[in-house]
């Protein structure tokens, strides 16, 4: 682990949604994975706006695949994403699991609540969401699809105190790194009052980054 001293904590529990955190101003950019606006029903982007790309062949953004329903307006992002988009064919052993990252100014010490939508995709068991803070794991999800005729989201809700000026998120996938899973839209990142009777579960600086190929 690197620069653990300069870490802090962070502090995480669950809520239900406030109506502060419902209408207070978004600071994360193309949160609900709108741009790059795609053509036809899915495309794989080498760059998208907002998101840095850490792990993985690139941005698999998802437009009504199937008649799936996203969480939040028309597209959403499927974090194992394609390593040949639209028309690459299947390539044997294909991987596509992703992690990407916003970086966001925040104010130490400043409360935000961090929610989005998360859904196995349809017909795929294996789902599995891991979201990180300043590099620590906060929360992970995980959901089958088995089944399933349209996306099924699920609103994942963290309150998150800050412990630097440029704090940042991070969505991985670590289901079966197989090209398919893991659906994320709608992600919000709002300031919010400091909570005054929510027991705070503290999570020390433990948990390093892992992941499952
Ligand atoms: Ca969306
Ligand atoms: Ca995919
Ligand atoms: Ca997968």
């Amino acid at each position: 682990m690197r620069k653990i001293a300069a870490l802090s904590f962070v502090a995480v529990g669950f809520l239900a949604s406030s109506a502060s955190a419902d209408t207070g101003q978004n600071l994360l950019a193309n949160g609900s994975f709108e741009e790059h606006v795609v053509t036809g029903s899915w495309n794989l982007f080498s760059d998208l706006p907002g998101w840095n790309l850490d792990d993985g062949p690139g941005f698999e953004l998802q437009r009504g695949v199937s008649g799936w329903d996203a969480y939040d307006g028309d597209q959403w992002l499927e974090l194992d994403a394609d390593q040949n988009g639209p028309g690459g064919g299947f390539i044997n052993g294909e991987l596509g699991s992703t992690s990407i990252t916003q970086e966001v100014q925040t104010v130490v010490g400043q409360y935000y609540m961090l929610t989005l939508g998360f859904s196995p995709r349809p017909g795929v068991a294996d789902n599995h969401l891991v979201i990180s803070w300043d590099d620590q794991v906060i929360h992970e999800a995980e959901a089958n699809g088995l089944g399933l005729q349209n996306t099924s989201w699920q609103e994942i809700s963290i309150l998150i105190q800050a412990g630097r000026d440029i704090s940042s998120l991070s969505l991985s996938d670590h289901s079966l790194n197989d090209t398919l899973g893991t659906f994320v839209d709608g992600v919000r990142l709002v300031a919010v009052p400091a909570p005054a009777t929510l027991a705070l579960l503290i999570i020390p600086v433990l948990t390093g980054r892992r992941r499952r190929r």
